[in-house]
């Protein structure tokens, strides 16, 4: 069967970050939300990450992620090559993520980068509101939403504590 064309990018500057990204895939997985990640550096493979992220409007792709730790410069020079929505995940670092934190969310005004928050947390909700947006003109996936906001609740309110 053939698969299903990517409706997300996710790119990350290192396959380092790998361990904390898959979060978002298997985020977007849980949701049925086809997408391609990739290893592409903003400062390693410029030309690449540059070809690859200027076509990705034309691969019908809706949202790019990336994430990248250090001088994370990777989601502002995604959004410098594209008008779609990018949502940057700064990784934990040597400075314990806040280097990555601030080159990604610091944004000169013009090129907007969504920033989420530093590792884990920042995967899955990037992948949360990836299918956000997709949700906009998809109302089988905001069902879906909807409802993994309803489990999410149910499931704290049945905590017990011991
Ligand atoms: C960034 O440098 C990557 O996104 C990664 O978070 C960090 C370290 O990369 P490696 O030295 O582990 O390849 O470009």
């Amino acid at each position: 069967m053939a698969q299903a064309k990517p409706r997300v990018n996710i790119l990350m500057g290192s396959k380092s970050d790998w361990e904390v990204m898959k979060n978002a895939s298997d985020t977007l997985n849980q949701f049925g939300v086809s997408h391609e990640c990739r290893v592409l550096s903003a400062h390693r493979t410029p030309k690449e990450t540059a070809e690859y992220v200027s076509g990705a409007e034309g691969r019908d792709v809706e949202v790019v992620i990336a994430a990248a730790g250090g001088a994370a410069h990777l989601a502002g020079v995604c959004a410098a090559h594209t008008v779609l929505p990018v949502l940057g995940v700064p990784m934990e670092s040597k400075l314990m993520g806040l280097d990555s934190l601030l080159s990604t969310v610091q944004m000169p005004g013009g090129i907007p980068v969504g920033t989420l928050a530093v590792g884990k947390a920042g995967a899955v909700n990037a992948a949360l509101l990836a299918v956000a947006i997709l949700a906009n003109k998809d109302p089988e996936l905001r069902k879906k939403l909807k409802q993994f906001r309803e489990e999410q609740a149910a499931k704290v309110l049945n905590e017990k504590l011991s």
